[in-house]
């Protein structure tokens, strides 16, 4: 059989399965000038699950024709959020230590006293599955609202392997419920469970030698991640938890130098982790050894915030090493009970001095290269179709608000996810 020849592959089949037109686009895919990678009057033409044109909509060849037109004179397109970081995935809540530390109690002290995210994990093993992925539907339906298409879940609050397992599968669950994109990772390493206590390296051993195997076997881990901190996990643990992840060939993440100065860039780097996040204590060197590797610096404005946190992350040392800076919500009970990127832009700019353009690439591209999505983040040819739309009149609006959203629509590799839906 001969192949069709061009003329008779010339149907009136339509180009696109959806076009977008009459909408601003934030492309994302540059930092500089123009800021946003901005195209003014752009047209987006979506085939499948992927953008399959990207311009001026002067430029749209004139027999382009779609299935569906979506016509949005006026709005704003972006790349849909990508929350790289959150541990949304728990039972209960911690309100009480709320009131504790507002008559002055430390979250270091609650948790010495059993408090904090052993408060969490007996709440999460005592759920039942069922009860797991609802307490989390509406924290997640909460940032897809928002215009976020991939989300990243960690585990942490289970803290032995049968529980570990179960809270991915419940973030996989939710994910799928909800209509969210998600990554998870696995934060067995996050504390030491009570039947541990006083024996970190044995829960350590059983983490790398139990827990990443049975969980990496079963196909739930995307990343693995650890809590390297004075109230968490020494240097050198961290580093046996890193090489089993990389035994598995599973690419790591570091909640690092949140609390003190502790070494947890420089480590994340030397392991080419995805990225390091938090990096309140971060100093010149650990600066450094991020830039050097390519791994991304996570930012998470709300947990500063909830912990009434005095030193920043260093910022403009970050910017003077080009190190990619991303931002997200650390959605936890403990330190960051926060379910709105829309805010998390705003503090990234009051708190760290960030720019709504670096707030916005921290919450696309920059994220998306945090949870090793390459197909996401910005909006260019061959990219999933993730695209949130804005009804708004310059991106930085994103920043500036505190409070309110103004998402009119999202788009999910190429589907319009409707009202509801979401
Ligand atoms: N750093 C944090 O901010 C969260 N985990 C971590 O390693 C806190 C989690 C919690 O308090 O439940
Ligand atoms: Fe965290």
């Amino acid at each position: 059989m001969s192949r069709p020849t061009q003329s008779m592959s010339r149907t009136p089949r339509p180009m696109f399965d959806v076009l977008i037109t009459g909408a601003h686009l934030a492309t994302m895919t540059q930092s500089g000038d123009p800021p946003y990678g901005t195209i003014r009057d752009g047209a987006i033409g979506v085939e499948g699950a992927r953008i399959a044109w990207i311009g001026a909509e002067r430029d749209l060849p004139r027999e382009a024709s779609a299935r569906r037109l979506l016509h949005i004179p006026g709005a704003w397109a972006t790349p849909g959020l990508v929350d790289c970081h959150t541990h949304l995935v728990y039972a209960g809540n911690r309100a009480d230590e709320f009131e504790a530390r507002q008559r002055g109690a430390t979250y270091a002290e609650i948790a010495k006293q059993g408090g904090g995210i052993n408060a969490t994990v007996r709440a999460t093993r005592a759920a039942t599955d069922d009860e797991l992925v609802s307490a989390s539907r509406s924290r997640l339906a909460a940032l897809a609202a928002e215009g976020v298409t991939t989300v990243e879940i960690k585990s942490g609050y289970g803290l032995d392997t049968a529980n570990e397992c179960r809270q991915l599968r419940a973030a996989r669950r939710v994910a799928d419920e909800v209509g969210v994109d998600v990554r998870t990772t696995l934060l067995a390493a996050h504390a030491v469970p009570p039947e541990y206590s006083g024996r970190a390296d044995d829960y350590i051993e059983q983490v790398c030698t139990e827990t990443i195997p049975a969980a990496a076997g079963a196909g739930l881990v995307d990343a693995v991640d650890a809590f390297c901190e004075t109230i968490g996990f020494s240097v050198e643990q961290t580093r046996r938890v890193f090489t089993a992840a990389r035994e598995h060939g599973l690419p790591v993440k570091l909640h690092a130098d949140q609390l003190s100065d502790y070494g947890g860039a420089a480590l994340a780097a030397e392991f080419n982790a995805l990225s390091a996040d938090h990096l309140e204590y971060t100093n010149d060197d650990g600066v450094a050894a991020l830039a050097r590797a390519g791994t991304v610096a996570v930012l998470l404005p709300g947990a500063f915030y909830a912990l009434r946190e005095k030193r920043a992350p260093p910022v403009a040392a970050l910017r003077a090493a080009h190190v990619s800076i991303a931002i997200a919500t650390d959605c936890n009970p403990g330190t960051s009970p926060v379910t709105s990127m829309l805010l998390m832009l705003n503090m990234a700019c009051m708190l760290f001095a960030l720019t709504p353009a670096e707030a916005l690439a921290g919450a696309t591209r920059h994220a998306a290269r945090a949870l090793g999505c390459g197909d996401r983040g910005t909006l260019a040819l061959g990219q999933r179709a993730d695209i949130a739309l804005w009804a708004i009149a310059t991106p930085a609006e994103l920043s500036y608000r505190i409070g309110g959203n103004p998402c009119i629509g999202v788009m999910r590799a190429g589907r319009i996810v409707e009202r509801g839906e979401r």
